[in-house]
């Protein structure tokens, strides 16, 4: 359907490598347990195949650029258990590559081009002594150790530029994905209850999600009621929501592998304290400031100094600190990232803004001795003229969430 996009991207990477380089990039293999098949978002930028196990080799060779994919081989006696695997005809159809050979061809294949390969850029390195080695680090090792003129490098130089700006087709499937998060947030608004567990409003979401024909989260969901929302990693999502307390949301489903990644603060009794509305109302003021800056040429490190000059004053204020060098007791994170089909998508945190960049902006204030945790967070396409608010349509004024909430709860 779109082999199109996925020929101009590998073209584009090819140019991207200088004469010798090659780009080598692995398929996620299937996962254990329950879970379902997510695909290595590389591998998926430039094949579109949600096929376990396979390798994509690109290599400019100089005067030509090549790209070769391997793929699992059909066994027949294995269909009857396993389905057929995508047949080399499917796969050249569906993503453009016509040297496509079978995973057990990639040894004698990879060692007839090294010859031609000064530098290998690539992920999936072992990273860490303690744990056993997956298959595509064994293979990054072997090529290393076997062609010891090869370098191995990071593939970030060549994929970043590319994945973090986006094309029109992957904006509109991220707002695909903005807009579902957006409709089950209204679920959770519309039918959260002081006394249920935090998943039985993540249900809510996900129910959404999956009616609507959305199966994946972009990421682990967080639903946090209370002192839990100053846990910044809190995912359990397991306690019922106390009365009077905020919930923090901060959540996203995927849509072609796009992730969406909102966060909204909700009263569950159906109206701020005027001390929760206080903190609730410096964290916004600030996340508007933030999304108003942002524009081609900007620093993501200017987004966060403003944000930290904005939250310590609101901090002075609220008399949580006494010096501003202090806030980073109550906001700890950074004011956003990259957004794209990782969550937190390549792109460096200290990248300057440019068109077609996808940005989270994610002010937040956690006052674990207070039990609150308050983060505003939008998802931010930075255009020609300065930016559009992706998610804009998704409630965080306190008066609409308080109007949302009193509704609900008089049903
Ligand atoms: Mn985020």
């Amino acid at each position: 359907m779109k082999k199109e996009m996925f020929i101009n991207r590998r073209e584009k990477a090819l140019n991207a490598l200088e004469q010798g380089e090659a780009l080598l990039i692995f398929a996620n293999p299937l996962p254990g347990g329950i879970y379902h098949f997510i695909q290595d978002k590389n591998f998926l930028y430039f094949t579109g195949l949600e096929i376990p196990d396979a390798i994509l080799l690109m290599v400019n060779y100089g005067k030509t650029k090549a790209s070769y994919l391997f793929i699992e081989r059909n066994i027949p006696e294995r269909i009857v258990w396993e389905g057929e695997k995508l047949h080399k005809e499917q796969a050249i159809e569906a993503c453009g590559i016509t040297s496509v050979f079978y995973l057990d061809e990639f040894e004698r294949m990879m060692s007839a081009y090294a010859g031609s390969i000064k530098t290998i850029l690539s992920d999936k390195f072992q990273t860490s002594l303690g744990t056993p080695m997956a298959r595509p680090a064994m293979w990054i090792n072997k090529i290393k150790t076997n062609f010891p003129h090869i370098n191995v490098e990071s593939l970030n130089r060549v994929i970043a530029p590319l994945r973090t700006v986006k094309e029109d087709w992957e904006i509109e499937e991220m707002q695909k994905a903005i807009d579902i998060t957006e409709q089950g947030i209204r679920k959770i608004l519309d039918n959260a209850v002081a006394g249920m567990p935090e998943f039985t409003l993540e249900s809510m979401l996900y129910n959404e999600m999956l009616s609507n024909g959305y199966r994946h989260w972009g990421f682990k969901p967080i639903v946090a009621g209370g002192m839990n929302a100053t846990t910044l990693h809190y995912e359990d999502n397991d306690t019922p929501v106390k009365d009077n307390v905020l919930v923090l949301l901060d959540v996203g489903a995927a849509c072609s592998g796009y992730s969406a990644d909102i966060s909204r603060t909700f009263p569950i009794s159906g109206k701020f304290t005027p001390r929760q509305l206080d903190i609730y109302n410096a964290v916004l003021k600030t996340q508007k400031t933030v999304i108003e800056m942002v524009k081609p040429g900007v620093l993501m490190a200017e987004l966060n100094e403003t944000a930290a000059n904005m939250l310590a004053t609101a901090m002075l204020d609220l008399k949580l600190i006494d010096d501003p060098k202090d806030f980073r007791k109550y906001y700890m994170h950074s004011i956003g990232h990259h957004l794209g089909l990782d969550t937190h998508d390549v792109g460096a945190r200290d990248s300057v803004l440019e068109v077609g960049n996808v940005v989270t902006v994610e002010p937040g204030i956690y006052i674990p001795e207070e039990a609150i945790g308050i983060r505003i967070e939008d998802d931010i396409l930075v255009t020609k003229d300065g930016h559009r608010n992706l998610s804009i349509n998704i409630p965080k004024e306190p008066q609409e969430l308080e109007a949302i909430r009193t509704a609900a709860l008089k049903k």
